[in-house]
């Protein structure tokens, strides 16, 4: 039977670790979600903030880096700075922290649940015998 627990608790590790490696994902200014924050960013941000409905971001959260809660063509003139002058502590990104919380909270709910149901079920199964 502790062969169970030991299994219901490697599927929450497993899925701890997805949802970390889900999280690192985002990257503050790579608006096209391909790993890199290059110009290819802030081009598309530029054509993004200009055009509306014509071109598509791949996280908001990543595009708006200067901190000031808009998406605007300030974010996409930063990221082309950041990616010219990357020793200018000045061009650096400030991707706000707190939007990625509910992504993390959702994440720990399941982790808690996961672990919860096959320990809860083990009882009931106990409890019958
Ligand atoms: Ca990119
Ligand atoms: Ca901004």
């Amino acid at each position: 039977m502790n062969k169970k627990i030991y299994m219901a608790l490697g599927i929450a590790l497993i899925c701890l670790i997805t949802s970390t490696f889900v999280m690192a994902d985002e990257i503050c200014g790579d608006v096209n979600c391909d790993g890199n924050v290059d110009m290819n960013d802030s081009l598309l941000l530029a054509n993004y903030v200009s055009y509306p409905g014509q071109y598509q971001i791949c996280s908001e959260w990543a595009a708006e880096v200067t901190g000031n809660g808009e998406i605007n063509i300030a974010d996409a003139m930063l990221i082309g700075n950041y990616v010219s002058y990357p020793d200018n502590p000045g061009y650096s990104l400030r991707c706000q922290e707190d939007l990625s919380v509910p992504e993390f909270n959702t994440s720990a709910v399941a982790v808690i649940v996961m672990l919860i149901s096959p320990i809860s079920a083990y009882f009931i199964i106990k409890s019958r015998h």
